[in-house]
């Protein structure tokens, strides 16, 4: 399914770049796709271990919209494929008290993500940017993606997708970035 999503408007405090800038706070982690799983645990009645033909399987979502990074930057027209992290929430029968959804990476990295913004129909699990699986260096195997917030929150290199009842910084969030960071809203720090 594509959804055209994309808006004319940039939000407040962003410029446009043709590329993405390459963010990697604590390496690029060498992958054996083989041997790579997707945990999915927390308060959830099925625990799920996905490996990538398991998630190429549950592919569902597609769309172009822009990217767009706290420091300032956005790259626009970006076209995103994977699959809906409700999807994934559904199939591990998230429970009702969950909150937020505390996500790690293969590097150490972590962020967390409230739970209206994380089943957002939009919010997903990517494996293809522009018609190509991943580059190392942009997530192989698998990023996460949710146009309304701010690029840190698209957390690169999947590990495991924890949800939870309580908020806990993540690796930016410790560093005073926001709890939610909505770009419309310009959510750029904590209070
Ligand atoms: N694992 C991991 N994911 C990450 C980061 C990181 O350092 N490690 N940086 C974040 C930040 S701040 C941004 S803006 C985007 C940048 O995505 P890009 O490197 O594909 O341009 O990745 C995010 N995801
Ligand atoms: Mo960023």
């Amino acid at each position: 399914m594509v959804i055209a999503i994309n808006e004319s408007k940039i939000p407040p405090g962003q410029s446009v770049i043709d590329h993405f800038i390459i963010y990697s706070a604590l390496g690029i982690p060498k992958v054996n796709i083989r041997q790579w799983k997707l945990k999915i645990g927390g308060l959830v009645k099925k625990k799920l271990i996905l490996g990538y033909s398991d998630l190429v399987r549950l592919i569902d979502t597609e769309y172009i919209a822009d990217f767009h990074c706290v420091i300032s930057w956005s790259v626009r027209n970006v076209k995103w494929r994977g699959i809906s992290i409700s999807r994934i929430a559904q199939m591990a029968e998230i429970k009702p008290e969950v909150k937020w959804l505390f996500v790690k990476c293969l590097d150490g990295y972590t962020t967390i993500i409230p739970i209206e913004d994380v089943l957002n129909p939009q919010s997903m699990v990517v494996l293809e940017i522009d018609n190509l699986p991943l580059k190392p260096e942009m997530g192989f195997p698998a990023r996460l993606f949710v146009p309304h917030l701010y690029g840190w929150k698209s957390a690169k290199w999947l590990s495991e997708l924890i949800f939870t009842k309580k908020y806990r910084s993540g690796y930016w969030e410790e560093r005073d970035y926001h709890k939610r960071g909505n770009v419309w809203l310009e959510e750029r720090f904590k209070d």
